[in-house]
């Protein structure tokens, strides 16, 4: 039989998911589940036909050109590919592929959450009970904000957006979203195209960000454009941390322009701003937008059947660059 593909896999992944590795690739897995740092995937890479990385590691341009010339294809077990340079990878002739679709319902899920309990103080709620604060009833005291009937602005209406857009019609929310283009008119659902970020948000009574971080919406959540929002807005970011200005936020957040904020993601996780954690009106969560056992096997099988096609000689299903 032909040999099998080398690669190298750069953090542990579901039981299921590794099994496959091994009976189909000549695999180094990480058993210990440790941060490799460049030199180590540099190192491991050595023979390696291809990649199977997550975004805790740091593909850039510098690392791409260290690569050994066997390496053909990365493939990252996310769907966010902004720590890979696909353009230092294209001009060495290495494919890069991701894990979309998979992961959009989990997600949403963990975004609806965080937009529920940021509105209605799921976390100071859940303190006060735990340290036995809980006082006498009040009726004017803890409030929190009502979800139904309200505005919900999303930004990046891809599949993750419009999983957050079902969800929120549950909850019977208005829908408005911002997107580089506009859905087809059967996709949008009644949800209100905006041409610009700035239109949606004095529409905002609730921003979902789902957008991708590019050159473009780094930063683009800032001082000026959170004033644009309504007063006692709340917003929720499970994309990428650097999407957000974290001094406009944390402003935003303590002088009450923004009632509430829910985020799974943040920049330079797992250091995080500190100032976010002494904030009452942060609900905060660890990145666990897909982090179920379902999605997480789902996101590996995605990956592996890139690797397969690629390997097989055929276009991988979610091929990011054309070589
Ligand atoms: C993960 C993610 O938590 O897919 C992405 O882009 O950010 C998340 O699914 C993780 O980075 C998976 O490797």
């Amino acid at each position: 039989p032909p040999a099998k593909p080398r690669i190298l896999v750069t953090r542990k992944l579901p039981d299921e998911v590794e099994a496959r590795i091994e009976k189909d690739y000549d695999a180094t897995l990480n058993e210990t589940d440790e941060l490799l740092a460049d030199d180590d995937i540099i190192a491991g890479a050595q023979g390696c036909d291809g990649l199977l990385v997550t975004p805790t590691d740091k593909c850039n341009a510098a690392l791409v050109a260290r690569l050994p010339d066997t390496v053909k294809i990365i493939a990252t077990f996310s769907v966010g590919y902004d720590h890979i340079d696909v353009d230092a990878a294209t001009q060495r002739g290495i494919s890069v592929t991701n894990t979309p679709d998979v992961l959009s319902a989990a997600t949403a899920d963990i975004a609806m959450l965080l937009l529920l309990g940021a509105a209605r103080g799921a976390y100071w709620g859940e303190r006060i009970v735990r340290e036995d604060r809980w006082g006498a009833w009040s009726a004017v005291y803890p409030l929190g904000y009502e979800v139904s009937g309200k505005r919900l602005g999303i930004l990046g209406m891809g599949r993750i957006g419009q999983a957050m857009a079902r969800r929120a019609r549950g909850f019977d929310m208005e829908i408005h979203y911002h997107n580089r283009s506009r859905l087809p008119s059967g996709e949008e659902q009644g949800a209100v195209f905006h041409e610009t970020f700035e239109d949606m948000l004095p529409h905002c009574d609730f921003l979902s960000i789902h957008c991708a971080s590019t050159p473009e919406t780094r930063g683009i959540v800032d001082a000026q454009r959170i004033a644009l929002m309504p007063d006692n807005a709340v917003l929720v970011n499970t994309a990428r941390g650097d999407i957000v200005d974290d001094d406009a936020l944390i402003a935003a957040l303590q002088g009450g322009k923004l009632a509430a904020a829910g985020l799974d993601v943040f920049r330079n996780e797992p250091d995080i701003d500190p100032r976010y954690r002494s904030l009452d009106n942060a609900f905060l969560l660890p990145h666990l937008g897909s982090a179920t056992i379902e999605t997480r096997v789902a996101m590996g099988m995605r990956a592996l059947d890139n690797l397969d096609a690629y390997f097989a000689g055929d276009n991988p299903g979610d091929l990011l660059n054309r070589i």
